[in-house]
């Protein structure tokens, strides 16, 4: 009796891991026998109610069984999990000749642009780039530039100050003072940099970009400084671009003079950009002060030089026709878009 039932058991364990096509169904095949409810298990229970005769060979084949069905659900289950692993892996496989994800790029900022156009220009036509501090000296920013300490430009309106005698830069002049207590001349520099003054509203921003230029040698004139920003303009604003010069003021320039191109927009014409006159403001300059030479321990009976100054947001401004200074430090993505 107890034989019949282990080839029963046997026969229809083989049936239905024959049957079993998946690794979950050979998992059901191993509960359906060697689980704690298994058909097995329950033979191997009910082995108590036997004869002691029968007991040990009904033990060893129920035993032997159960270790025969273990191997061939082992088998089955390896032979499952393989074949499913190979068609999730299949699933997976990357197609080849999708297009690729075009990761978004990025583009310089309109004020980056514009420093490096007019740098490059300055570069082109032999100038060394120089770059200094942020933080300066009050000698540097005002006193070597023959700022007057009763200059309306060194009240505490203008200058952030960090203490008595230390400030924020609020023009790129230093870096031009710096190079020349460093060198003798000859020298041509374009410097570049952010500045600082106690200044916000739509065309005026606490930090802003300058880019000065400085040429100190033998002979140097106002015809050179005259032929250079004629020369800049022209790369800057097109061939067509004229420039013209207004008398100014500036303490360490003289004569000092307004430079003004003409309007881009509507080619001299009048425009509202241009207020209808015709011409845009874009720098100051003029002869270096003889004692701001004297200052850098330079002999202005041997040496002559020019020097000008140009905001970069103001340039911006013009060139992209923006409104409002703010815009540029803002960096939404709606505004900066439109330059990449
Ligand atoms: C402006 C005017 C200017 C200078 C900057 C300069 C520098 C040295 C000596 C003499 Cl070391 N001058 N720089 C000269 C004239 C004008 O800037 O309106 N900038 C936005």
């Amino acid at each position: 009796m107890a034989n019949l039932r282990i080839d029963r058991i046997r026969a229809a364990a083989a049936a239905d891991l024959q049957a079993a096509t998946t690794s979950a169904e050979a998992e059901t095949v191993r509960v359906k026998y060697l689980g704690r409810q298994g058909e097995i298990t329950q033979l191997l229970r009910s082995l108590a109610s036997l004869p002691a005769a029968e007991r040990p060979e009904v033990g060893r084949q129920a035993n032997e069984l159960k270790v025969e069905i273990d191997r061939l659900v082992g088998e089955k289950l390896a032979l499952t999990r393989a074949a499913e692993r190979r068609r999730e892996l299949e699933a997976e496989r990357p197609d080849l000749t999708l297009p690729g994800r075009r990761p978004p790029l990025g583009a310089l900022h309109p004020l980056t642009r514009v420093d490096d156009e007019i740098v490059e220009i300055f570069i082109g036509l032999g100038f060394a780039v120089a770059e200094g501090p942020e933080v300066e000296s009050e000698y540097n920013n005002f006193e070597a530039l023959n700022i007057p300490r009763d200059h309306p430009a060194r009240d505490m309106q203008d200058t952030f100050y960090l203490s008595e005698d230390t400030l924020l830069r609020t023009h790129t002049s230093p870096v031009q003072i710096r190079t020349m207590q460093a060198q003798r001349p000859p020298v041509r520099v374009i410097c570049p940099g952010k500045v600082y003054r106690r200044d916000a509203d739509i065309t005026h921003s606490p930090m802003f970009h300058q880019v000065e230029g400085l040429a100190v040698d033998r002979d140097i004139s106002m015809g050179d400084l005259k032929g250079t920003l004629e020369l800049f303009a022209r790369e800057m604003f097109g061939a067509r671009s004229r420039i013209r010069f207004r008398p100014s003021f500036f303490p360490f320039t003289e004569p000092s003079a307004e430079v003004d191109v003409l309007c881009f927009l509507c080619g001299g014409g009048g425009c509202r950009v241009c207020k209808q006159s015709g011409w845009l403001e874009i720098l100051g300059s003029g002869m270096v002060h003889p004692q701001v030479l004297r200052n850098v321990g330079y002999d202005p009976e041997e040496v002559t030089g020019w020097a000008f100054g140009m905001g970069v947001e103001r340039v911006a401004m013009l060139k992209y026709g923006v409104d409002d200074i703010r815009l540029f430090f803002e960096n939404d993505l709606r505004f900066l878009h439109q330059f990449a």
